[in-house]
């Protein structure tokens, strides 16, 4: 189809190029605010994207626009939840809500990447992955997902000490708990970064079906042309490539560089790591989540320390989305694969 186009405009010697097939057009940052905290215990997460919005250096311009998801009772994270399923430990919490809320990520993920743009989902906590993979995956129903998180996230109602659903989207998504939407993802097709933090029956879990997980002392600037190589064996064993989704909890950091988030752990990802990370699979990426940053549970310098990294991550993802080749969009993208 390329090669079509550009004989063309080059026997005419005019540049007539649908910009829907060109391969270099710039691309388009698109990020969704999802104040949501309802699927965790503590309040902060959902007044990071009203934060966001506000800092000058965001403000929308040429190739970046902004969208706030209005979600259902975005700080009522101790209501207790009448759809509790008896007979499990804990069941869910604010489960309704959730799901009622991550609905609306889902149609605005989804309307953003058949703009051929690059969502942004900034939350929130990271039960967003419910609304923001299955958007994903009404586009792009072949998508690989890379989780980056300090926990499995893949919990159910019977696994689940605490009842929060940010600890369960590979859960629900993969179909391990019966929910009203159907299994979107794959666990063939999941990697994760970074994870120090489990119950048993998701160790399991990654065991039994040989999710391949690196672990942070592994994730190492010199080691990312390995890392890609085996990410790559292990995604697409047949050589055809697809697109990624990056799902980053900033809770994959380690907590001695970023300790604004709900569940912070020691023993994590570097920044430096993680600015390799999106440097090397951002360009493949069709869209990403950004969770769980909640600037309450951090005081002081600490707390200035984290906006600015926060500004620091958010720019730079900004820039590299805008810098890259237009590997995938919905338009060009092979149907019915
Ligand atoms: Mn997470």
């Amino acid at each position: 189809m390329f090669s079509k186009i550009f004989s063309k405009a080059h026997s005419s010697n005019v540049v007539h190029f649908n910009s829907r097939y060109f391969s270099a057009i710039k691309r388009h940052a698109h990020i969704l605010g999802y104040p949501f905290a309802g699927g965790q215990g503590r309040q902060g997460p959902e007044l990071s994207p009203g934060w966001l919005f506000e800092q000058p250096w965001i403000q929308p311009r040429d190739g970046l626009t902004l969208e706030m998801i209005d979600v259902s009772n975005p700080s009522s994270n101790i209501t207790p939840d009448k759809s509790i399923v008896h007979g499990h430990r804990f069941g869910q919490k604010n489960w309704n809500n959730v799901l009622h809320s991550c609905q609306k990520l889902e149609e605005a993920t989804e309307s953003t990447l058949l703009k051929d743009h690059f969502p942004i989902v900034f939350g929130g906590d990271h039960s967003q992955g419910i609304g923001s993979i299955n958007g994903l995956k009404n586009v792009y129903p072949d998508a690989r997902v890379l989780w980056v998180d300090a926990h499995i996230d893949a919990n159910t109602p019977l696994s689940t000490p605490s009842g929060n659903v940010h600890g369960c989207p590979v859960g629900y998504l993969s179909g391990l708990f019966p929910y009203v939407k159907k299994p979107v993802l794959s666990l063939k097709h999941l990697i994760y970064f970074g994870i120090r933090s489990w119950e048993p029956e998701e160790k399991q879990l990654v065991d039994d079906n040989q999710i391949p997980w690196f672990r942070s002392e592994d994730c190492l600037v010199e080691r990312m042309d390995e890392i890609k190589a085996s990410v790559e064996a292990h995604m697409f064993p047949d050589g055809v490539k697809v697109p990624y989704w990056i799902s980053f909890d900033i809770d994959g950091v380690d907590y001695h560089e970023f300790q604004s988030t709900g569940t912070p752990e020691s023993l994590g990802l570097t920044i430096k790591f993680m600015l390799k990370f999106l440097e090397v699979f951002l360009p493949e990426s069709v869209g990403m989540d950004f969770t769980e940053v909640n600037f309450l549970m951090s005081q002081g310098e600490q707390t200035e320390k984290d906006k600015e990294t926060i500004k620091f991550l958010l720019e730079y993802i900004i820039d590299k989305i805008h810098q890259q080749d237009f590997k995938y969009n919905h338009s060009n993208y092979p149907k019915n694969q």
